[in-house]
């Protein structure tokens, strides 16, 4: 037989990374093996970047199409393992997929509240197909979280939005990973931020793998906000937050404190692109990289960008941009992004000549 040269079959980020986390008892594991996910040399923005080295940490490619699957495994792990039978959460799409899924896998009951009209094709797709309750909140992801809470604090079901600490948990192992493929960290960290819980949860990592010697150094945490949705940047909550990357349309970051901290304790920076900077870098990366994610995750790209042209960055550095999703969750706006299909008679010779030929 041949022999697989990476580990063959990956148990799952709750099991790869047990000497890390919080013991969760066997029977509870609920797992759909997410995690391991590709860290991607992007040598065509050479242009751009010059002798630094840029690497795309693809969480598109986890089981339910984002990082979210990283906490929702250990979040409804432990609460399987507490007795739950409900969870809940509020979301811009990509924590309402993953919960839906992974309630799914463990056989309980799946309630999530979105904003109406707000969230991407993909997501909500995802929500309905594996069976959640799937309330559309006449409202934007504020109000929906504030209801979250207020239900969780009465009620006997599991809130599994960041807020809960098993999340930040199981997402600080997209940061073991870096660190692990790389052999060390790098210099900078890109992440785009909404309710600043993965920012959160990398720091959290980066720290702890630093801690126990799995590495020499930390890297400056770069958080990067939507211009129209910045409440962090600005300093204050924004009443109706605005961006196109709807999945980090967010004003009142539930883990404003934690970025904050990442920010200040690593030495990096939390700033603002535009949403014309982050379409733009949506695009560069599918053009020419061939990696489709969707806008909000183009948000560490562009951030990425901006810091080289304001010479943030140095040749040698090591630089990593954290896809947080898959492109194919908004088909709407990559069409709305691209270049029309064309049109044409089933006749050989037109096609030819619509080549080029
Ligand atoms: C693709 O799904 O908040 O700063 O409810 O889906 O940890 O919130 C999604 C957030 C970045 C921001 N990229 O991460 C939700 C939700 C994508 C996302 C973020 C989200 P956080």
């Amino acid at each position: 037989m041949a022999r697989l040269t990476n580990k063959g079959n990956w148990e799952g980020v709750i099991r790869e990374f047990r000497a890390f986390l919080p013991e969760i008892r066997e029977d509870a594991i609920t797992t759909l093996k997410e995690g391991n996910t590709p860290l991607i040399e992007a040598v065509n923005l050479r242009d751009i970047f010059g002798g630094i080295r840029l690497l795309l940490k693809y969480e598109g490619l986890n089981p339910t199409g984002s990082f979210k699957d990283r906490g929702m495994t250990m979040a409804v792990s432990k609460a399987r393992e507490e007795g739950s039978k409900a969870i809940i959460c509020a979301s811009t799409g990509n924590t309402s997929a993953a919960a839906s899924a992974y309630a799914a896998k463990a056989g309980m009951k799946a309630f999530v509240l979105v904003p109406e009209g707000q969230i991407a094709l993909g997501k909500l797709s995802q929500a309905m197909m594996h069976g959640a309750l799937v309330l559309q909140v006449k409202g934007n992801f504020d109000e929906a979280l504030r209801i979250v809470k207020e239900i969780t604090s009465n009620y006997p079901i599991t809130l599994v939005n960041s807020i809960n600490p098993f999340r930040i948990e199981g997402q600080k192992t997209a940061a073991f990973e870096v660190c692990e493929h790389l052999g060390h960290a790098p210099t900078f960290h890109f992440l785009p931020v909404g309710n600043a819980g993965n920012i959160t949860a990398y720091w959290k990592g980066y720290r702890e793998y630093e801690e126990k010697g799995m590495i020499a150094s930390l890297p400056k945490m770069m958080g990067f906000q939507a211009e129209g949705s910045a409440p962090i940047v600005i300093g204050h909550p924004i009443e109706n937050p605005q961006t196109l990357a709807t999945a980090i349309k967010i004003g009142n970051p539930a883990s404003w404190q934690g970025a904050l901290d990442a920010v200040k304790e690593s030495g990096g920076a939390i700033e603002a692109v535009t949403d014309d900077e982050i379409i733009e870098a949506y695009k560069l990366l599918a053009a020419r990289e061939g990696v489709f994610c969707e806008p909000a995750s183009a948000t560490s790209l562009a951030g990425a960008i901006k810091a080289k042209k304001e010479g943030v960055l140095n040749d040698g550095d090591t630089i990593v941009c954290t896809l947080t999703g898959h492109g194919l969750k908004d088909p709407d706006r990559a069409i709305a992004s691209s270049q029309k299909p064309v049109k044409i008679a089933a006749d050989t010779k037109k096609i030819l000549k619509a080549m080029g030929f």
